[in-house]
């Protein structure tokens, strides 16, 4: 936060000469950003999920949904994955579009939020947008908008990173969130999202949108539950619920005092209890092919998540999923 502040200041960072450097824009925007979630504002957000992957996404999507003092919650796109559960990038996101209606009609049966189908394969050029229903209605929406819309998304990033190569007019209206990559001292930055989409990151972290990251070794692990926690808050409150814990349990062989981080809640709970965040202005590194950052003091700033507290994320994230009665 005092970077941004300096940062709108401009004259710290020695601006002689870099357009890139001195361009107001990105030094507005992130101070904007940071005011912006600070404030009892509520935003709109597109939820880019891959939400059959493993079992957090699940909660991050109920969670946003039962949070609308803070979320307006535009669409729900289904993001590709592709790991045991998958046979196939493609076959993960059409799983994944199935998953977001299963937890949309726990959630509310006659909910109408909108739900796309994203990309059935990953980039392999950060040209070349991967044409998808997803990548052409986040455009659609954010230009349709007349407020700024946050697209977050909690999985591999090619259906955003499609739309910002195909419509590149959205960084001006838009802001990513992605929860991807590893923090900045790890010794690689390849976590599950960026490892199976490389080139989509890349093409991200160059793009020059508005930007904040939450790594995910390092910083978001810290984000830990366990099987008799969510039991004891959840158990037998209603039919969500019960679909949750069964999903948490069966994730693992080995439940003894087994933990389990369920990340992309976080990416929700940004917007809801921002003050459980320590967020950093600084130059966006960049992703290289063998999956570490590489830094340029000249880059576009953009906000980097260095650590979260889990437990009033926690304590909100159980009072709303357990506030439903059927
Ligand atoms: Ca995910």
């Amino acid at each position: 936060m005092r970077n941004a502040n300096t940062a709108q200041s401009g004259s710290v960072f020695g601006c002689g000469g870099s357009a890139i450097l001195c361009n107001p824009h990105f030094i507005m925007n992130i101070q904007d950003i940071l005011n912006d979630l600070n404030s009892d504002k509520i935003k709109n957000i597109i939820l880019d999920t891959d939400a059959y992957n493993e079992v957090d996404d699940q909660y991050a999507i109920a969670y946003a949904m039962l949070s609308p003092e803070k979320i307006k919650l535009l669409a729900l796109c289904a993001a590709p994955f592709y790991n045991e559960r998958s046979s196939s990038a493609g076959d993960g996101m059409l799983q994944s579009y199935n998953e977001i209606f299963k937890i949309t009609k726990l959630v509310d049966e006659n909910c109408a939020i909108p739900i796309y189908k994203g990309s059935d394969r990953v980039m392999t050029s950060k040209d070349v947008p991967v044409e998808s229903e997803a990548a052409d209605k986040i455009a659609e929406i954010v230009m349709n908008s007349g407020e700024r819309v946050y697209i977050v998304a909690i999985g591999a990033i090619t259906n955003v990173a499609s739309a910002i190569v195909k419509y590149p007019e959205i960084v001006k209206k838009a802001a990513v969130i992605w929860l991807g990559g590893h923090a900045q001292h790890f010794p690689n930055a390849g976590d599950f999202n960026l490892a199976g989409d490389v080139i989509a990151a890349q093409a991200v972290f160059d793009s020059g949108i508005p930007l904040l990251q939450i790594p995910c070794g390092g910083v978001c692990s810290e984000f830990l539950t366990s099987i008799p926690e969510i039991e004891y808050y959840m158990s037998g409150k209603n039919a969500l619920c019960d679909y949750l814990i069964e999903l948490t349990r069966n994730y693992t062989k080995n439940p003894y005092a087994w933990s389990k981080v369920i990340w992309d809640v976080t990416a929700i709970g940004l917007f809801i209890r921002p003050k459980a965040f320590e967020l950093v202005a600084m130059p966006r590194p960049f992703i290289t092919s063998d999956m570490k950052y590489a830094f340029d003091m000249a880059r576009p700033h953009y906000i980097y998540v260095r650590r979260l507290r889990r437990d009033s994320m926690y304590a909100d994230l159980f009072r709303k999923l357990t506030s439903l009665n059927f």
